[in-house]
């Protein structure tokens, strides 16, 4: 089966994505995704200007050597802007591959470990009480896990609390943000005591800490909280550094996720070889798509950690497809992460993976279920939109 076009689609409807479309001369195609959040015309570019020309005429079905071609064949290898680029076409090709076979893709991983996954969303609330409700809102409607962010007060802005699943910053700068560390390890204990009081222990909560501590600071965190028992604490310390993690693992047992960031198995082998973490966050989009997220997986699984894929809105629901699918196979499954698209994005990208009861379902139509109408695309330009950046009170530049 001859790879006969591959088109790379930028749009926005609620927030940038960038799709990749391969074509083949048996009239079957395949989508991924390749958004990378706040760059997203350098993936597309890379896709464009440099993948594209050299995928036209080849056998899609060598998704192994063509992985291996674009990654090794590179010689620059790694880097998010070059494995998601990779990842769009790994999983474009793992959907014709399974659309051929009229197979789901997770048959063509192995079949299914499970029949659904469980999963977890965001509670995000301006006070301690309107996360508590939020809280309390989620669990009704049957959710079992819930990551919990809360404004801190003091700080104009806190990671996580504003609108979730939209372009919240559609601007053309970076919108600078004030962050303070003490302010916020006395904070966050009040919460987590707020809601465990209200809810018990049964109910799973998570907490993203989004790579702002030293590791000091993170073990004293990590020790303090492990009375809320967390399902996990995320992303305490930023990990380009991945012997911080030790620090944290001497003082305390609660369990650590990272690795959303992560484009490769070479940033997270120490981390999982040394047990550093429980978790690891890669999904099939920012670490080079469900072929290189299979390597990571095996390899976590040998030393008891388990897979937990990223699933903000801001990966299109295209990768949440490829996600499920793989989730649906991997044996060491932990957790799947889901922030809720914007509507006009649901509309773009229709799928067949569906939630209920706080668990998501990847559904059994052949490939990973994940479609994109283009008429409906067009109508959604892209716009020029960045993430935060943070800083500190006297101006340093902070990791956001
Ligand atoms: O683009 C950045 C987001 O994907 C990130 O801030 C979301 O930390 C995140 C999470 O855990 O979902
Ligand atoms: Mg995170």
């Amino acid at each position: 089966m001859k790879i006969t076009n591959a088109k790379v689609i930028v749009c926005s409807p609620g927030r940038n994505f960038v799709t990749l479309k391969i074509e083949t001369d048996e009239g079957i195609y395949g989508i991924g995704d390749a958004t990378v959040n706040g760059r997203e015309l350098a993936v597309a570019s890379y896709l464009q200007d440099h993948l594209v020309p050299c995928l036209i005429g080849r056998d899609a079905s060598q998704i192994e050597d063509i992985w291996q071609y674009f990654y090794k064949g590179a010689y620059w290898r790694r880097g998010p802007i070059t494995m998601a680029a990779i990842a769009a076409v790994d999983v474009a090709l793992w959907d014709i591959k399974a659309k051929a076979a009229n197979m789901p893709l997770y048959q063509l991983l192995g079949g299914a470990s499970r029949t659904h996954m469980l999963t977890y969303t965001h509670a995000n609330g301006e006070t301690i009480e309107e996360t508590g409700d939020k809280v309390a809102a989620f669990k009704e409607q049957g959710w079992k896990a819930i990551r919990v962010q809360s404004a801190v007060p003091g700080l104009p802005v806190t990671y996580g609390v504003e609108k979730v699943g939209s372009l919240a910053q559609a601007e053309d700068k970076p919108r600078e943000t004030l962050w303070d560390t003490p302010t916020y390890l006395r904070f966050l204990p009040k919460l987590l005591d707020h809601l465990r009081d209200r809810f018990g222990y049964e109910l799973h909560l998570l907490h993203d800490v989004h790579h702002r501590l030293t590791p000091q600071e993170a073990a004293g965190l990590a020790k303090e909280v492990e009375r809320h028992r967390l399902f996990w604490l995320e992303d305490a310390v930023p990990a380009e550094n991945q012997e911080s993690f030790r620090l944290i693992r001497q003082h305390s047992t609660t369990p650590l996720a990272l690795g959303e960031v992560f484009n490769s198995i070479h940033d997270c082998r120490q981390l999982i070889q040394e047990q550093l973490i429980d978790y690891i966050r890669t999904t099939p989009l920012h670490a080079g798509g469900i072929t290189h997220v299979r390597r990571i997986a095996d390899l976590a699984g040998l030393y008891h950690i388990r897979t937990a894929c990223h699933g903000a809105a801001d990966m299109s629901p295209i990768t949440m497809g490829a996600a499920l699918h793989f989730d649906r196979w991997v044996p060491n499954f932990g957790i799947q992460e889901y922030a809720f698209h914007p509507d006009e994005a649901k509309n773009v990208f229709p799928h067949e993976w569906h939630l209920r009861d706080g668990y998501l379902y990847s559904g059994e139509k052949p490939g990973h279920g994940v479609d994109i109408d283009e008429k409906a695309a067009e109508k959604y330009p892209y716009r020029q939109a960045y993430l935060d950046v943070a800083r500190l009170s006297d101006g340093t530049m902070w990791s956001w």
